[in-house]
């Protein structure tokens, strides 16, 4: 997709705006098509749309329109983004048309994943979900090709009588297979290690989860005091990582940064993104990132709550969080319409901390008060005590120590455990 001098790609973004769909709407699709572009590395030379009662079957947009587009094309550019999903026989249509390679919405985004994604599960997913995007592709361009196919020379290991195509497809079904279970292999991987880390860390979770771009990674960043990757691009994240609150206190809370969502988000993805995703979600609260200053926040909030009900995150208690208010936004009116809410900007640490105290006090609402009898001869258990509860009084007594102490149920309930023994 890019030339040999390393110009930039040309690209055009182009759109059928369908009767239901406002212009608000549409427009502020179309500028996330033409951020998903950017990010890919694309310079975005023209824009093309037109209004339609439906799409084309055979080729997306209207025959008149496609005369128009081709020549558009001839003037310079390399490719075409079209901002919906369209069959695989409308994209190659639509390719021979105008004369250019033409790329739709889930294959921008299926290319940025495959661009982002580091660790070996991202890799795999990705990968998964491109395979499963391929598959009818390839099936299509065969039948196209028409029977001459069946003489391509293939790759080896060819059954006698198979043809190229269906060779194709029974590699494709193969490699997915494979794919998923290293993948599965992986998450038991991790979902031991992480009973282990929560044995060892406690249990009070809280994930931030939201729209591309609307600076989870960021708060991440200035509320663990790490290093979590932030930049301006859409998906930059596409693994989950968990830090500590900082500064740590009791509870010992465990903050994770996940992949943003987007509107349309191809469905191989939310599916193979599930296992990354289901980690967070088994937080005991969901922090919800919306940046303020788009005018298009309302329907990405709507978007990530219907993901998050999609993965079955629809009950787990929920702070909404408007980020971005340095950069436009009205605080007044957000807080008016959307109670509970807290508006802040990531670049101010006074409004980080106010984020904080509020994750905090959702986490010290749980926390019991209980007393431990820590017999003389138990003295190992006591530095455990001392790091999973705060403790509130000492008293030595006979046999050993009464601790009254205040700390999350179930720290408590294995302290009890381990001092029964
Ligand atoms: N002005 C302003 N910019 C911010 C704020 N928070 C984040 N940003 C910027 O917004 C961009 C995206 O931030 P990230 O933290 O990477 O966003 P993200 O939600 O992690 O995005 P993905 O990982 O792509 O889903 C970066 O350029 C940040 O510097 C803020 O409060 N104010
Ligand atoms: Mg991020």
């Amino acid at each position: 997709m890019q030339d040999v001098n390393h110009k930039p790609t040309r690209a055009v973004v182009a759109a059928v705006q369908l009767p239901g769909v406002s212009d608000v709407e549409f427009e502020a699709s179309l500028a996330e098509l033409r951020q998903l572009a950017k990010t890919l590395g694309f310079e975005v030379v023209a824009r093309f749309t037109q209004k339609r009662q439906s799409f084309d079957s055979s080729a997306y947009l209207g025959t008149g329109k496609r005369e128009e587009l081709r020549s558009l094309v001839q003037d310079g550019a390399d490719i075409v983004l079209v901002d919906h999903e369209i069959s695989p026989s409308q994209a190659h249509n639509l390719e021979k048309e105008i004369g250019c390679e033409v790329m739709d919405r889930t294959m921008v985004i299926l290319e940025i994943f495959h661009r982002h994604a580091r660790s070996r599960a991202a890799r795999a997913q990705v990968e998964i979900a491109r395979l499963g995007y391929m598959a009818p592709r390839l099936r299509e361009a065969a039948k196209l090709a028409g029977p001459q196919s069946r003489e391509r020379s293939g790759v080896g290991g060819r059954a006698g009588g198979e043809s190229q195509s269906e060779l194709d497809r029974r590699k494709i079904r193969d490699r997915i297979a494979e794919l998923q279970k290293e993948l599965d292999a992986m998450h038991l991987e991790r979902k031991t290690q992480r009973a282990r880390r929560q044995e060892r860390q406690g249990l009070a979770r809280v994930a931030l989860v939201g729209y591309t771009n609307a600076g989870k990674s960021t708060l991440m960043r200035a509320l663990t005091a790490s290093e979590a990757l932030v930049a301006d691009k859409l998906f930059a994240t596409l693994d989950t990582t968990v830090r500590a609150l900082h500064p740590e206190g009791v509870p010992r809370i465990l903050v994770s940064d996940t992949v943003g969502f987007i509107k349309n988000l191809p469905h191989g993805l939310v599916a193979s993104f599930k296992s990354t995703l289901d980690e967070a979600l088994e937080a005991s609260l969901l922090v919800h990132v919306v940046d303020a200053s788009d005018p298009g926040f309302e329907r990405q909030l709507a978007v990530t709550d219907e993901v998050l009900d999609e993965i079955g995150a629809k009950d787990v208690p929920r702070l909404l969080v408007f980020n971005k208010i340095d950069r436009g936004g009205d605080a007044a009116a957000l807080r008016a319409r959307y109670p509970g809410c807290i508006v802040i900007s990531a670049r101010r640490a006074g409004d980080v901390a106010t984020l904080r105290e509020a994750i905090v006090a959702f986490f010290r609402k749980r926390l019991v008060e209980a007393e431990l009898f820590l017999p003389w001869a138990a003295q190992k258990l006591r530095g455990e005590i001392f790091e999973h509860c705060e403790v509130l009084e000492e008293r030595s007594e006979g046999e050993g120590v009464f601790l009254r102490v205040r700390g999350e149920p179930e720290a408590v309930q294995r302290l009890r455990e381990q001092l029964a023994l």
